[in-house]
């Protein structure tokens, strides 16, 4: 694939030098500090029981002595108890579902939704978006910020926008035909999916199609799927970060380089710490990341534990920014999965059976307990061509897999070669866990 030329939005802002942003910072933290604790009361008194008092956060240095800010919160204070401005200054809320029941919101005041658009035209110009250019939404509308999240994005940089929303597969891939979309939005899973049936419909992406990049994020994926995707679709395929509590997508954003995401630190300050004790970590280890919002006017979060683990690259990146770059993201805290002692995240199954010939990158772990011992199966579907293979060929794709699993986790897996398409595909975030263990 050619190289293409690096685009930023905003030169001032994603270009500044390391000590002018840390000044930019620490003055709209004392402000952050200032206004949650003058308006949020259930913030008031976490700071207030740990004995911090907004005076004593002077600048960035200070933010360890912070309480921190969790997911629960905003179920606690459901719908409207973290609100730092009055109601009526709201004029949008998102939410999420969560992985775990009840849903979150997060509202927005006017100036929110500004600097969440500027945000997301920075993240499509650094996957090469222009005003020329044709985006396709295939994010959700809705609750769900990815979709108006690119909408608003795209909007602002005055490209053309498709808003379909997800679904209705084949439908996508004519527009995307007809109107000759240039730049994708969607899930990595769904991308995939949209992949193979563009190839199914006789189509030939680098033939028939006029992509060039896809902006590709709110669930996990590795380097490996990156490749897939990016061989499959002829497109440069960029990582996108973000979460409804913070502002949506667009907290942090792959340019060019795919060499870790950009994150947008004028309005945003990122922490990795130690999940067990809290403790700050030095760049370069991994850990969980924790965000505070330093522009944020109607739900403003301080130090909001993601449980997202992945770690941070302060160097300056070969494109021109001079923003800190997170590292994939390789899992949650709260996604690991502990099998017979031993921890284990579904991308590093996934790395392993994006390299495998004759299987498709679709698969589901199932985790059980019997008698008193973790299992767990590796369901991976085959594809067509190796389902009509030899039985011995068959068997011997498996053992390589189950081998590779194994050198990779460390322990031994139950690995299942099931037909083509036999797995459900997801048009939105995939879901690639059963855990029997929890039912
Ligand atoms: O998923 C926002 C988003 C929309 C991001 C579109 C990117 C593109 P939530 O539904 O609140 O928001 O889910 C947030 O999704 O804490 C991560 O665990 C996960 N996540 C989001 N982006 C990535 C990514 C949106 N690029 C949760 N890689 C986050 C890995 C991601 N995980």
């Amino acid at each position: 694939m050619e190289k293409r030329e690096h685009k930023i939005f905003n030169h001032q802002m994603e270009c500044m030098s390391r000590d002018e942003r840390l000044q930019l910072q620490s003055e709209r933290l004392v402000k952050t500090v200032r206004h949650e604790y003058d308006n949020v009361p259930m913030y008031r008194a976490r700071m207030d029981e740990k004995g911090v008092r907004p005076e004593d956060i002077r600048s960035i240095e200070d933010l360890k002595y912070l309480p921190f800010m969790e997911k629960t919160d905003l179920r606690d204070q459901w719908p409207f108890g973290l609100l730092a401005v009055p109601k009526r200054e709201i004029v949008r809320v998102h939410g999420s579902s969560g992985t775990t029941g009840h849903p979150i919101i997060s509202g927005y005041t006017k100036n929110d939704l500004e600097v969440w658009s500027e945000m997301m035209a920075r993240t499509l110009t650094a996957a090469g978006c222009g005003p020329d250019d044709i985006v396709h939404v295939s994010y959700g509308f809705g609750l769900f910020t990815g979709g108006f999240g690119a909408y608003q994005g795209a909007d602002k940089i005055g490209a053309m926008v498709i808003p379909m929303s997800s679904g209705n597969t084949q439908r996508q891939i004519m527009m995307m035909k007809e109107l000759g979309s240039t730049i994708l939005c969607c899930t990595p899973s769904y991308a995939t999916y949209l992949g193979e049936t563009i190839r199914e419909m006789g189509l030939d992406p680098n033939r028939d199609l006029k992509l060039k990049a896809g902006c590709f994020g709110a669930e996990p994926w590795t380097e490996e799927m990156r490749y897939h995707i990016e061989e499959l679709l002829g497109i440069d395929a960029c990582d996108i970060y973000g979460l409804t509590e913070i502002c949506g997508p667009g907290v942090s954003f792959a340019c060019l380089e795919k060499d870790g995401m950009h994150i947008n630190e004028d309005h945003v300050i990122a922490e990795i710490i130690n999940p067990a004790t809290g403790e700050q970590l030095p760049y370069g280890q991994s850990g969980e990341l924790v965000f505070t919002t330093i522009t944020k006017e109607g739900t403003p979060m301080i130090r909001y534990r993601t449980h997202d683990i992945c770690s941070l690259n302060p160097t300056p990146c070969a494109c021109g920014r001079t923003t800190v770059r997170m590292t994939r993201i390789t899992g949650r805290t709260d996604d690991m999965l502990i099998i017979r002692g031993v921890n284990v995240f579904p991308s590093q199954i996934e790395s392993v059976l994006v390299n495998v010939d004759g299987v498709a990158p679709h698969y589901m772990l199932i985790v059980d307990r019997v008698n008193s011992s973790d299992t767990m199966e590796v369901q991976v579907e085959m594809t067509e061509e190796m389902f009509s293979d030899t039985v011995s060929h068959i068997e011997q794709v498996r053992r390589t897999i189950t081998e590779r699993i194994k050198s990779v986790v460390g322990i031994s897996t139950n690995v299942k070669l099931v037909a083509p398409k036999s797995i459900p595909r997801s048009e939105g975030k995939a879901k690639r866990v059963i855990d029997n263990r929890k039912l």
